[in-house]
This record gives C-alpha cells, structure tokens and sequence, in this order.
C-alpha cells in the first residue's frame, strides 16, 4: 500500500509520470484534483466526476469538523460512504484554512486559537486534533498540520513558521495511527532557500508516504515560485509522491510538472465556473462578453467533454445572464476536464518521450492570457 512507482522520467526536465496506490485505487501522475471542501465538488455529481476522468479529489479537515463534524462522516462511513465517491481522496489538514478564513488566530506551540468564520464561536486546532479528526474523516490520504505563511515574510517569521511546522510534523507522524490511510508531511520555509532545504533533510528523516509543498501561490510572482521548485524538487526522495498545494492555474501547473511536481489541486475550476470564467487551451476569458452572444461554437474548440460536445458558447452564455444553474454546471465541468485532461495530457507525453514538446505547444496555444 502506498507504493509510488515511477514509470517514466523526462531526460530534458524533471518530469516524471508514476502511479501512487491506495486503498481506493491507483493514482495515475501527474494528476489534477477537484477540491470538495464540504464533501462535494461544487455543481459536480461523483458521477459526472467520474467521467471527466477525476482519479482523486480533495476534501478540507476545518470545514468538515465545523459541519458536519467529523462524527457524523464516520457513521456514514467516512467520506467515501457519506458522499458516495469510491476513487481516492485527500483531506487537507486545516493548516492552511485556520489561517486564511478565520479570524484572530493566535499560534502557539499547542496549537491554534482562532474564531469559527461560521458564527464567531472560539476553536482550537492542534497536529494531535487535525489527525483525530482526518482519521475519522477516512481519507486514503491525510496531510500534516502546518503553518502557512503568507508572503512577505521576514526572516524571522519564516523561521518561526518552519520550526513550528516541524515540530508538529513530528507529532502528526506521532499521533496518525491508521495504517489503510498515507500521511503526507508539508514543507514550508517561505522564499528562502536553506530554510526549505531544512524542512525538507527533516521531514524526509521523518519518512512520509509523500511530501506537500506548502507556502507557494501565495501572493509571491510565479517566477518566485518556479525558483523554489527548481531548488527544493531536487532534495524531495525520487520515489515518493510531491504535492504543490492549492496550485491550480495550467500554466503553473506546466512548470510545475517540469520541476517534478506530481499532485496539484485548486478550486479555480469551480469557483471561476461560478461566475463565468473559461479556462481553454487558447487561454481564459469571461462568456459575459458581448462578442459570445450569437458564437455557436463550443467553449473550446479542442475539448471532448460534455459541456463542449452538447452546448455552444451562446446558449450557456444566455443561461449564465440569466442566472440559470446550469451555466455554473456546465462551466465548472468545463474547466474541470480541461485540468484534469491537461495532466492527463502531459502523462501521456512524458511516457512517450515528448514532455518539453507538449508543454511548449499548450503554453503557446493558452497565449497572452496566461503568461
Ligand atoms: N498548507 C496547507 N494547505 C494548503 C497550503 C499550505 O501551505 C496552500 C498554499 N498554497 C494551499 N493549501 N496545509
Ligand atoms: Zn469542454
């Protein structure tokens, strides 16, 4: 169990195309996960998940704990039982949502003070209560209880961010005790270069089933990004799984792969869809625009999937002026093919020896829009 076989390495890149085994199947990477923060992926049945080609998805340990609570989940038989989705499934820990969506957090070396963004009403998170409450949650995947730091950071801060997310690194490792669930440690360190190094010698002593990467896409450039990735990939062991956490946008998601990252997840599919937001092979743009109203082409022209195989761009273009549900449906599966088929599309084009090829001519077609 947990096995991560790599298949396939770009000789150009650092790429690689492997298979990650878990109770609930094999994950084919480099994959794409759709977020389903409250055990579902917004507008999306598990059926329709399935056929966009979705092999794992990502559900959060906070907002969980706080409705339905994690009691609840593990009467129904954890989340696949209670949401009906028998593929894999990955829980972020909350170390990252207590930071962004609740207000008032004061870190100590406990844990986590901070107020519900619900109803105000004061919570405390710590790595022993994150695993408690990941267990139950049932996921085949659990992710270490971290501090993210937001960007810029002072030295010191980071410092104190990476020290702290070791230490409880080692007490998640302490306190998980399913052995049917892989646990992931998360490297922090901000922008600096020997503090990743660092979280990255400890948490490889620590031996996890696989490693996140924390702290990035969060309000640093992307070349920014892509310099700690050329650093840090490099130190993570080969054949462990390498997660680039809440990164999403396809461009990122290129480089990403490029630098050996296998695992990424985002919610801009769903929540782009929500309001009209098109990601395409040739780039994004808005179907508000006026220039859709009589296009009765498809979202994009290169897609197979559902939305662009049965609807034309002015027809969910009139839904989404009117408010219609279907607009977010259709959208949001879009954009979720389109992501999950790009990983697809690099796997495929890493085990044929044609990685560099396939990643020039996607960021050529995606255009202006995105670089
Ligand atoms: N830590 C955790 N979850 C995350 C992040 C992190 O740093 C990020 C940062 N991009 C997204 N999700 N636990
Ligand atoms: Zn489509």
């Amino acid at each position: 169990m947990f096995e991560f076989k790599v298949l396939a390495e770009c000789p150009e890149t650092g790429a690689r195309a492997g298979e990650f085994v878990t109770p609930h199947g094999v994950i084919p990477t480099p994959v794409f996960m759709p977020v389903g923060t409250l055990a579902t992926v917004k507008a999306m049945s598990p059926d329709e998940l399935k056929e966009l080609g979705a092999s794992i998805i990502l559900s959060n340990t906070y907002h969980l704990w706080l409705r339905p609570g994690p009691e609840l989940v593990e009467k129904a038989g954890g989340l696949h039982g209670f949401m009906n989705w028998d593929r894999p499934i990955l829980t972020d820990s909350g170390g990252f949502q207590v930071f962004s969506l609740s207000s008032l957090n004061q870190i100590t070396e406990e844990g986590v003070h901070f107020r519900s963004h619900l109803n105000g009403a004061p919570l405390f998170l710590s790595p022993e209560l994150s695993m408690d409450i990941q267990e139950k949650l049932g996921a085949d995947i659990a992710m270490c209880f971290d501090q993210c730091l937001k960007l810029p950071a002072t030295r010191e801060e980071a410092e104190r961010a990476t020290e702290l997310t070791l230490k409880w690194a080692g007490r998640c490792k302490t306190a998980h005790s399913r052995s049917d669930q892989a646990l992931f440690g998360i490297v922090q360190g901000g922008l600096f270069d020997d503090l990743r190094s660092r979280c990255a010698d400890e948490l490889t002593r620590l031996d996890f089933n696989g490693y996140g990467i924390g702290g990035l896409s969060v309000g640093e450039t992307a070349q920014e990004m892509y310099a700690c990735l050329d650093k840090l990939t490099p130190l993570l062991p080969r054949t462990k799984p390498r997660y680039l956490m809440g990164v999403g946008r396809p461009d990122n998601l290129l480089e990403g792969v490029a630098r050996g990252v296998d695992m990424f997840d985002c919610v801009m599919p769903t929540r782009d869809g929500r309001t009209g937001t098109v990601h395409s092979s040739r780039g994004k743009y808005s179907i508000k625009a006026s220039r859709f109203a009589e296009d009765f082409g498809p979202l994009d022209p290169d897609c197979s999937c559902y939305a662009c195989t049965h609807f034309s761009r002015a027809y969910i273009r009139h839904l989404f002026r009117c408010g219609e549900i279907l607009a977010s449906r259709l959208i949001s599966w879009h954009n979720l093919h389109f992501l999950v088929g790009l990983m697809r599309g690099a796997r495929a084009a890493i085990l044929d020896g044609t990685f560099p090829e396939f990643k020039a001519r996607a960021l050529s077609l995606m255009g202006g829009s995105y670089l």
